[in-house]
């Protein structure tokens, strides 16, 4: 194992850019020791394409070879800007990758992370990325070797990636993420089912889709109402907006994360010109990618409501407390306009929390059962 202090040593990079991880959770949080969130060093980005263009940005102002890690479901993401912006047919500038290895091949992981974690090499192999993969046995010698022949490379603009197996870099120091709210998350989510009743909730990736399928268990209740995206971090909310157009007289609950709809926040745009009178948008802001580490987002530094009323929500507000939190949810379940509730909730979640033991492919065979009864074919 590599000391992640060692690893960015020979990485020899003076600014990063990123999406957390929990795979490379030692690294982020050496970086977070290191820097903290510094807008010189430092920057986590909205998603992994947006940590593209910084990266390029700081490339073009200092001429210096800057870094961008994220986990391989971010790989997606960086194809444009890889293949667009960077690459050497392009403007040619360099970036060191650093990804953490989801569904490695022969390693157990979730269902969402094995299609990627197949195609996570060859995706790297068609965007002329050169790699070095870091497992539990590699030596710094092997990292500082792959890093002298990644800095030839960017001296003729091509990027590099290392990617890294589970384990394979270590961080003593425990970091911990916290903010100033006091709703636990789950306690929220629970509100919601109460109110909710009968209607069709669908979860963004992460801890908020394992808390819904915990709850709908100890509350004795079915999860066929229930869609738990459990990849497409970003995506959920256009989910909604997809089931809602079509289903007007059923509701829709979409419960998101902070970190997913900044990833793709444009879907709030689409929602809000669409109008869709069925959906309500609750955002779980922690102000946090507290699923993969507690990293924090920007979250607590913009207006979500007011952004939802810009783009044409007709209901938006915040709450922060658990009586105005029921004030608002029994408000919204009445009102039929298209409404959106940000929730201020604190990190933290249960030690064991479970995992969803029904597939993807199962949950959408009870949810689409359940969401087109009785609609003529
Ligand atoms: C495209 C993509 N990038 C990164 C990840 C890794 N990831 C999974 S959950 C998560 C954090 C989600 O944060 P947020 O939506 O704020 O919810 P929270 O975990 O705080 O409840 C991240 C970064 C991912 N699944 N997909």
């Amino acid at each position: 194992m590599i000391e992640a202090e060692n690893f960015c040593d020979i990485l020899g990079a003076d600014f990063y850019s990123g999406v957390p991880d929990s795979l490379l959770k030692p690294f982020c949080n050496f970086i977070m020791r290191r820097y903290g969130i510094n807008a010189r060093h430092h920057i986590i980005g909205a998603n992994e394409g947006n940590c593209v263009a910084i990266a390029a940005g700081y490339h073009l102002a200092t001429g210096k070879v800057p870094v961008v890690y994220l986990q391989n479901s971010g790989e997606g993401n960086i194809l444009n800007p890889v293949a667009s912006l960077i690459d050497e047919k392009i403007y040619s500038i360099p970036i060191i990758f650093v990804i953490g290895w989801r569904g490695a091949p022969g390693v157990h992981d979730e269902p969402q992370h094995f299609r990627q974690g197949e195609i996570t090499l060859p995706l790297l192999e068609l965007l002329n990325v050169s790699y070095f993969v870091v497992g539990k046995e590699s030596t710094l010698e092997e990292i500082s070797y792959a890093m002298k022949s990644f800095r030839e490379r960017a001296k003729s603009g091509k990027s590099s990636a290392f990617v890294i197996h589970k384990g394979a870099l270590t961080f003593e120091r425990e970091i911990v993420y916290k903010n100033d709210f006091l709703l636990r998350r789950k306690d929220a989510i629970e509100k919601i089912l109460q109110v909710a009743k009968g209607d069709f909730i669908l979860s963004t990736t992460g801890k908020i889709s394992r808390e819904l399928f915990e709850l709908r268990k100890s509350r004795g209740e079915t999860h066929d109402k229930d869609f738990l995206t459990v990849g497409s971090m970003g995506h959920c909310s256009s989910i909604v907006l997809g089931a809602a157009l079509q289903q007007p007289k059923k509701k829709f609950w979409c419960l998101d994360g902070d970190g997913a709809v900044l990833m793709h926040m444009g879907a709030m745009a689409t929602i809000g010109a669409t109008k869709p009178k069925n959906l309500i948008h609750i955002v779980l802001n922690n102000a946090a990618h507290e699923s993969v580490g507690g990293l924090p987002t920007v979250a607590d530094k913009i207006n979500l409501s007011a952004i939802a009323s810009a783009c044409g929500y007709e209901f938006a507000a915040s709450v922060e407390y658990p009586q105005e939190l029921e004030e608002k949810l029994s408000e919204l379940k009445e009102k039929n306009c298209l409404s959106l509730l940000e929730i201020k909730c604190a990190l933290g979640s249960e030690k064991n929390l479970g995992r969803p033991n029904t597939s993807p492919v199962e949950n959408k065979l009870n949810f689409t059962k359940a969401l087109q009864m009785g609609v003529p074919k």
